[in-house]
């Protein structure tokens, strides 16, 4: 269990290091948001991506500790970009099922709320279907107290996962990410094709909004446009940046 005994360390020793995303708009051509996703910088072995830490600090509980610490640190980096002068610029932050099952989660967003005065309309939480749908009538009334605080709902790797087109109504959700598995084949495949279609359509009627993951290619970005998806991700824009890049990104 060295791993686990190194993410000890890396939370205390302030290892961690969120990198940002831009979620684009199409018609604006601008950045519409920022996906915060976690890197760990450890010494001696340069950036660990988060699939080689992440499932590790779920099973052990300690997704609790640091994505508060993520929450916190993005909060107080978009803080810092207000105060430098950037228009403000939502930011898009996972969460992992433990965290949400986590009693202290709204407490804890009200605190960071409050300590970094960030506006909460400007953070986004995202969130997986199966998530969603592992905890009953507990996740609509934890649903709703985010919400009521003004922060949005998006759920991440749509068609993935668990999946019920009722909670879609049920639960106080904006937005949907479409899958990047449903998009890296989006020209080859008809399937893929009528799968984002259809998704287009549910959204549309429910007046969600979609924003397609892992757009690579200027023919996945055509299609997508003519498929009516307004917001984009993917390497055809740019990576996860670090703060740095990010904000030479926002400053233009
Ligand atoms: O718009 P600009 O030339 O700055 O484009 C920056 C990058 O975004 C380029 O790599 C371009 O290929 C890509 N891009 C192409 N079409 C669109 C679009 O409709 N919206 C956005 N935001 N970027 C696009
Ligand atoms: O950056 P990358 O695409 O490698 O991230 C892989 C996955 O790791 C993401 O899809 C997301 O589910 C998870 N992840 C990244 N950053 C965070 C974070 O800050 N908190 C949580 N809970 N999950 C994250
Ligand atoms: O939360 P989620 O698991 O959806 O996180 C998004 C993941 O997708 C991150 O690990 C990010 O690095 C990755 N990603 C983002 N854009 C692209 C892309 O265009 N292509 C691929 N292959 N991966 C991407
Ligand atoms: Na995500
Ligand atoms: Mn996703």
């Amino acid at each position: 269990h060295a791993l686990e005994s190194n993410l000890r360390q890396a939370l205390a020793n302030g290892e961690f290091e969120p990198f940002y995303q831009p979620i684009m708009d199409m018609r604006t051509r601008r950045v519409h948001a920022l996906e915060v996703l976690l890197r760990w910088r450890r010494p001696e072995h340069g950036l660990v991506m988060p699939d080689d830490f992440i499932p590790t600090l779920e099973e052990n509980g300690m997704i609790v500790p640091v994505g508060e610490w993520v929450i916190r640190r993005a909060c107080e980096q978009s803080m810092a970009w207000q105060r430098a002068g950037l228009a403000p610029v939502p930011l898009a932050i996972n969460l992992s099922a433990r965290q949400f099952m986590h009693r202290a989660l709204v407490a804890s967003i009200k605190r960071i709320v409050d300590e970094t005065g960030i506006d909460p309309q400007l953070v986004e939480f995202e969130i997986t279907e199966t998530a969603l749908m592992q905890h009953g009538e507990q996740t609509l009334e934890i649903l709703d107290q985010i919400n009521r605080m003004g922060m949005r709902l998006s759920i991440d790797d749509f068609g993935t996962g668990y999946s019920s087109l009722a909670y879609l109504k049920r639960f106080p959700v904006r937005k949907i990410k479409i899958d990047r598995a449903f998009i890296r084949e989006l020209e080859a495949s008809s399937e893929d094709r009528a799968i984002v279609a259809a998704v287009m359509a549910l959204a549309n009627s429910l007046q969600l909004q979609v924003v397609a993951e892992g757009v690579e290619t200027e023919e996945q970005l055509a299609l997508l446009r003519d498929y009516g998806c307004q917001y984009v991700q993917g390497w055809l824009f740019a990576r996860a940046l670090d703060a740095e890049a990010a904000r030479e990104l926002l400053a233009g």
